[in-house]
């Protein structure tokens, strides 16, 4: 879930739309003055999850408890054999789509069908995953005072975090995390990346490094298959001015994971989104037909998941997903969600070759800075913002 902005650009950007009726009209029936001016910090004093988790206390507080119909149901018995799609990329490079058409297919259905598909043999090493992922793993194991030093606040949320959000009194998700801007390079800043472990920022950029390269191709893949050219997206996306952000999410264990969520259901704002799951411990559920299915990740793949902003560009074409993460009693979690974004200030709008008479545009332009505000103010909320941008009678 990328949530990011610089303070400078948030009231900036958020002026004029107040002044500019019907741009941006849930903007400006969402978010009063109030609200704004609330950016500058938490509502209320960050508790740390992870402190609460080691602390031993026997029930969760009242704050981390959802609503009945928000609950999960912990070993749920599930049929085995449904997961998202397993899709093979060998053959997909920098320079070629060298896939066979059965596999460009494949990605086709579940882009539109699931929103949501793991891949392996998509380039990135082993070992660079699973560096990265123990890294950060050390990172939230390091003493309190060393993560506080990075402790985040809602004008950028760049750090060490606790929650989404600013309502004050709000429902919080059983996590912390660690977010980062790793592009566009002008926002990349090592200051406000941990700099210990000693090869935590190293990891982290040569990390980055990879996936950016393999967005960059699911992207040409996701263009032909919708008959577009291959570098359509890439382009309204900013082309090499798009950008790339890591969210890392720890979730502690948990006394009594059937009473709370590890994140909250939510589609992602962004673009596209590249998921380094944790290899030992299943808690990714994506709600498919009405039913919340757990993720069994393949050995050393990457679950890729279609966001928001795709599913404007696209025209609906492919949609993003509503996913969540439940948390248990027995193990900690660590997952490396990395955010394929558009660049900040275009305005994102359905790409003109997918609007016809036919098809009409389904949603208004927006930036991506607007669009993620949202998210940044309200916390996690299922789907209900792309869906309320749809133009009336579209379905
Ligand atoms: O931890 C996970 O498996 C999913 C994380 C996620 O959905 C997110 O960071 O937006």
């Amino acid at each position: 879930m990328p949530i990011s902005m610089h303070s400078s650009q948030i009231l900036p950007c958020l002026s004029p739309l107040l002044l500019q009726k019907g741009r941006s009209p849930f903007l400006l029936f969402e978010f009063p003055s109030c609200m704004m001016n609330n950016l500058l910090d938490w509502p209320e004093p960050i508790i740390r999850v992870q402190s609460l988790s080691e602390s031993g206390l026997p029930a969760i507080p009242h704050r981390y408890m959802k609503p009945l119909s928000d609950r999960p149901v912990i070993n749920w018995p599930e049929s085995c054999d449904v997961n998202i799609p397993l899709i093979d990329l060998t053959g997909l490079s920098d320079d070629k789509i060298g896939l066979p058409p059965r596999t460009v297919d494949q990605i086709f259905s579940a882009c539109r069908e699931w929103g949501f598909f793991q891949v392996v043999n998509h380039g990135v090493s082993p070992d660079l995953m699973d560096r990265a992922r123990e890294t950060w793993r050390s990172f939230f194991h390091l003493p309190m005072e060393s993560k506080q030093a990075y402790a985040n606040s809602p004008k950028t949320y760049e750090g060490y975090g606790s929650r989404l959000g600013i309502e004050k009194g709000a429902i919080l998700d059983w996590s912390d995390y660690y977010y980062l801007h790793y592009l566009p390079s002008t926002l990349k800043d090592y200051n406000k990346w941990p700099a210990s472990p000693d090869s935590c920022r190293e990891v982290t950029d040569e990390y980055g490094k990879e996936l950016v390269k393999l967005g960059g191709r699911i992207m040409k893949v996701l263009c032909v298959n919708l008959g577009l050219k291959e570098d359509r997206l890439q382009h309204a996306f900013g082309g090499d001015n798009l950008g790339a952000c890591l969210r890392v999410n720890f979730y502690p264990k948990c006394p009594q994971p059937d009473l709370t969520l590890g994140l909250s259901s939510h589609s992602d704002p962004g673009g596209l989104t590249i998921l380094l799951p944790d290899h030992q411990v299943p808690g990714l559920q994506v709600l498919k037909n009405g039913r919340w299915i757990t993720i069994k990740p393949a050995p050393h793949a990457f679950i890729v998941n279609i966001g928001d902003q795709i599913q404007v560009l696209s025209n609906a074409n492919y949609k993003s997903v509503e996913h969540r993460v439940i948390v248990n009693s027995g193990m900690e979690r660590v997952s490396l969600a990395f955010f394929y974004n558009p660049k900040n200030d275009i305005p994102i709008k359905p790409v003109e070759e997918l609007v016809s008479e036919d098809k009409p545009a389904l949603y208004p332009p927006m930036t991506f800075d607007e669009y993620r505000l949202f998210i940044r103010l309200k916390g996690p909320k299922g789907k209900s913002q792309v869906e309320s941008l749809k133009s009336p009678g579209c379905h």
